[in-house]
């Protein structure tokens, strides 16, 4: 819940002009229209957030599929209030199509707003170990599959990152300052930061811990783990399940499961 928010003010802050006038137009619509808002139900004055899949996209809707985890299919209307950022894609080529990805604002069945990514695919990619020790620079060099000097979302997802649908596309909108589609070297570096697998290994393990460690008791405790995680957010929670001993205090070797599962998403989903 509280990622959505945070997501939720990003957007905002990117798109305020464009969401406001699009809410006032909701309104609007809405008020001029009762009958069909009452057809929608309660859900017609509601904002909400949908991720899934395009499975047929017309010039003013698109039937769509979910792949949350409450799975359903929609008719989603386009109108020219609707705000779409094409994420990956070609400059000169700018189309929803069947197969696209999407994560939409939407009001009612109206879209607001919509982030489209191409059919990348989401699967979890575990950097490998050479990469964990690569500099930005040569970590940019591998990414850039075609060589052309930039990365696209696609290369970024297949080598960097793997393709979220719900804050993939909204991290590469904001890296990419100047909306050319792909990242140079400087707006790759400032994502790279972001990314959980280069931040996690920075340093050893061993080196976080001791670093984590403010009174070196050789365990760290609830407010000592949010240093090594990096965050405040979901702290107590998180900490929780690392402390697998329940002891209240997390040991080295727990310490180190929680940070090589943060840097091997495939280890994290077989905890899970
Ligand atoms: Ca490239
Ligand atoms: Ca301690
Ligand atoms: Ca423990």
């Amino acid at each position: 819940m509280r990622l959505q928010t945070i997501d939720g003010k990003i957007d905002t802050m990117i798109h305020s002009q464009k969401l406001t006038l699009t809410a006032l137009a909701s309104c609007l619509i809405a008020m001029s229209v009762p009958a069909a808002a009452a057809e929608k139900k309660s859900s017609a004055s509601q904002d909400s957030m949908l991720i899934g899949i395009v499975e047929e996209a017309h010039p003013d809707h698109l039937m769509i599929a979910t792949t949350m985890h409450k799975r359903q299919k929609k008719r989603l209307i386009l109108n020219n209030q609707s705000d779409v950022k094409y994420v990956g894609y070609d400059e000169k080529k700018h189309e929803v199509e069947t197969g696209s990805m999407f994560r939409a604002q939407v009001s009612g069945d109206v879209i607001t707003s919509m982030y489209v990514t191409p059919a990348i695919g989401d699967g979890l990619v575990d950097p490998t170990p050479e990469m964990l020790k690569m500099t930005p620079g040569e970590l940019f060099q591998l990414a850039d599959k075609n060589q052309n000097g930039k990365i696209s979302y696609a290369e970024l997802s297949q080598a960097i990152k793997p393709h979220k649908p719900k804050h993939g596309p909204v991290m590469f909108y904001k890296a990419d300052t100047d909306k050319t589609g792909a990242l140079n070297r400087a707006q790759f570096d400032e994502l790279l930061v972001t990314v959980t697998w280069w931040k996690m290994s920075r340093k050893t393990p061993d080196e976080m811990f001791k670093a984590s460690d403010q009174d070196a008791d050789g365990v760290l405790s609830e407010e000592e783990f949010a240093i090594l995680q990096g965050t405040e957010a979901h702290v107590d929670k998180i900490f929780r399940s690392v402390d697998k001993n329940k002891s209240g205090d997390l040991d080295p070797a727990e310490a180190s499961a929680f940070i090589n599962a943060k840097i091997y998403p495939s280890l994290k989903d077989k905890a899970e």
